[in-house]
């Protein structure tokens, strides 16, 4: 059984985990919009991804005799100034989810809970390599500038970590 608090902080984590699949959703959109088709589907398996993240921690809170809650969610940004600004987006995006999955482990030390300690060293790990993967596209798009070739031969290369993240997502 989790405590009322534990379940707060989960039920605020499963909140943050459906706006991260909202934003970059909205991200794969209007990087549709704007003819790169693999940045579009870069975002959309990590809008999936973040769908998983999400249930993950749904069910997790029911199993343990909480009940998980579907929060109404804050409304992502739709347009971006340009490529290099949505990668940005996404970076600092991934660093406040890091803060908030460390405020959580902090709690369930507080409040004796192992099993949720335990359960959330998953979301540690994730976290590790999400933000590592948002800084290489990060600087991979700073170096790219305002070059049109080079943004082509990036929405090629990043198919691939889109390829690789969707078997992830899968296995999930
Ligand atoms: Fe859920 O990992 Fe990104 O935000």
């Amino acid at each position: 059984m989790i405590s009322d608090s534990i379940q707060t902080a989960l039920n605020k984590q499963i909140r943050i985990e459906a706006e991260s699949s909202q934003i970059y959703l909205a991200m794969a959109s209007w990087a549709e919009l704007q003819g790169l088709e693999g940045v579009a589907q870069f975002m959309y398996t990590q809008s999936e991804e973040e769908r998983m993240h999400m249930l993950k921690l749904f069910r997790y809170v029911n199993e343990r005799g909480g009940h998980a809650k579907v929060s109404p969610l804050n409304g992502p940004d739709l347009e971006f100034g340009s490529f290099k600004e949505m990668f940005e987006t996404l970076f600092n995006h991934e660093i406040f989810v890091s803060e908030s999955i460390n405020e959580l482990v902090h709690l369930t030390f507080e409040n004796k809970d192992y099993a949720t300690h335990n359960f959330l060293q998953w979301y540690v790990a994730e976290q590790i390599e999400e933000e590592a993967q948002a800084r290489m596209i990060l600087d991979k798009i700073k170096l790219i500038g305002d070059n049109n070739a080079g943004l082509y031969l990036f929405d090629n290369d990043i198919k691939q970590i889109s390829a690789a993240a969707q078997s992830k997502a899968e296995g999930l």
